[in-house]
């Protein structure tokens, strides 16, 4: 039956993962630490003492995994490429093991017919170069950044078409470098101003310029280059010509996007942006930022939440509202449900940013939840449903109303190492029983397969 709530017939349903978070076998294969080896292995930084060391086991068992994302329906699938894997020492020779894992990988997933999307990036850095220079407080680390991307792309650019550079630059700087995240991401080390702090944010954004500009050198037929943000939603508290106007400079003035998203794509930081920090904001030498204003074939965003704003009196014309006590959550401090932040995303990007036409890959969207298995050993993740559901319908309405959205990969595919939250956090549609590595598709999973097999939000 065609209904008006179908999707697009092209459009790309997918899932997400990452390599540090999945793949396990830490020292197999010739792979040295990354920061977040040598992170999880400190006491008191991720809960429980969880490490990736083992993770889902996937560099075992992706065969099997791929296998059940066939059976999920997917055609398209979003995972990372780890630098540790493929240069140990973060610079220098290239293991080729590392190489043959990503081949076995890709051809096994051309073989059930799914599309591989590649991420270069996905926070874990080589703690070789931690220990050398600092990683991303030397500017050293974007031209070896780019040695690695032109290592990768030259050997798997035949398999490989869908490229993104680096999955949310916040992450490993801001969140990894600033005293006063709670709780920190690697590798965890104090810098002692602001400045610093956004120094090595700048670094990370000429590491993806020098990486687009590898990719198209390296690729030996024409690809797909992306830039993933997780950038911070402003919704309207109400769809009034002022709320709208006010969240739209709420999203021009916040530093995650005036930060990343704006020189990426415009080739300079938001004015109104640098203007804020001041004396804070970092050295940027001649011609830093056209290594970073690179073309791009697609956008790819992570939206899981957003903040409220209205129109306001003050002198910004605009306030951003703070969530009551019991507004909705799912299992994350962060994690307010605000569905609309998907569809609001997409919007001020691409009506504000000079990129209307640019597809748009919401490159991850998903829950954490306090699953557990019933008596009769399943997941019945109704909370998750719900959540999914109602971000989906957003995504809907902004491909309803034109915008150019392509493709939704959901975040995950399997229960994984989630960060500082180690295994106490789950996101998969796939349970992970970590003890037997026993796979259990959650009843999300059913209900994502059969979202994919009608083509709309079920
Ligand atoms: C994504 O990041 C990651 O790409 C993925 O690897 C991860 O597993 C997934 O989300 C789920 O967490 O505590 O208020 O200061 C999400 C981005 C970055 C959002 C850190 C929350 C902390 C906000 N997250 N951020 S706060």
């Amino acid at each position: 039956m065609k209904t008006s709530d179908q999707f697009p017939a092209n459009f790309i349903w997918g899932v997400a993962t990452s390599a540090y978070q999945i793949e396990g076998a830490a020292t197999e294969g010739d792979r040295k630490p990354s920061v977040w080896d040598t992170f999880s292995a400190t006491p008191g930084r991720v809960e429980n003492g969880d490490t990736g060391a083992v993770a889902c086991d996937h560099y075992h068992r992706y065969e099997t995994d791929v296998e059940l994302m066939a059976k999920l329906g997917i055609k398209h699938y979003r995972f990372s490429i780890a630098w540790p894997r493929i240069i140990p020492d973060g610079r220098g020779n290239v293991n080729e093991k590392g190489i043959d894992f990503y081949k076995r990988l890709v051809d096994c997933l051309h073989k059930h017919g799914i599309t591989p999307h590649a991420t270069l990036f996905h926070w874990d850095s080589p703690q070789a170069l931690e220990d050398l220079y600092g990683s991303w407080r030397s500017r050293e680390m974007a031209s070896d950044f780019a040695d690695y991307v032109t290592a990768v792309v030259s050997r798997l650019g035949d398999r490989i078409t869908n490229w993104m550079t680096i999955n949310e630059i916040p992450c490993f700087t801001d969140f990894a470098y600033d005293v006063d995240k709670d709780p920190p991401f690697a590798p965890g080390t104090r810098v002692k101003t602001r400045k610093e702090v956004w120094q090595t944010s700048h670094h990370a954004l000429l590491a993806h310029g020098m990486g687009c500009q590898a990719i198209r050198a390296a690729s030996p037929v024409p690809c797909s280059v992306a830039l993933v943000d997780n950038i911070s939603v402003t919704v309207p508290l109400t769809e009034s010509a002022a709320d709208i106007t006010a969240a739209q400079q709420a999203f021009h003035t916040s530093w995650l996007n005036g930060g990343i998203i704006f020189p990426a794509l415009t080739g300079a930081y938001s004015p109104v942006m640098l203007e804020k920090l001041g004396v804070d904001a970092p050295v940027i030498q001649s011609g830093d930022l056209e290594i970073i204003h690179q073309p791009l074939d697609a956008l790819g965003f992570n939206i899981y939440t957003g903040s409220y704003v209205r129109a306001a009196d003050n002198q910004n014309g605009y306030e951003f509202l703070n969530f009551p006590k019991g507004y909705p959550r799912m299992n994350m401090p962060w994690l307010h449900i605000v569905p609309e932040s998907l569809y609001w995303g997409i919007r001020h990007i691409s009506d504000t940013l000079g990129c209307k036409d640019l597809p748009i890959f919401i490159t991850e969207n998903g829950c954490a939840a306090e699953d557990e298995l019933n008596a009769q050993g399943e997941v019945v993740d109704t909370d998750r449903i719900m959540y999914l559901r109602q971000y989906l319908k957003a995504a809907h309405r902004a491909i309803r109303e034109g915008y150019p959205l392509k493709g939704y990969f959901l975040w995950s595919f399997m229960d994984n190492f989630e960060w500082p939250y180690g295994y106490s956090r789950r996101f998969g549609i796939t349970y992970i029983d970590y003890k037997t590595q026993q796979r259990i598709p959650k009843a999300s999973f059913n209900w994502y397969a059969e979202c994919i097999r009608q083509n709309r939000v079920v």
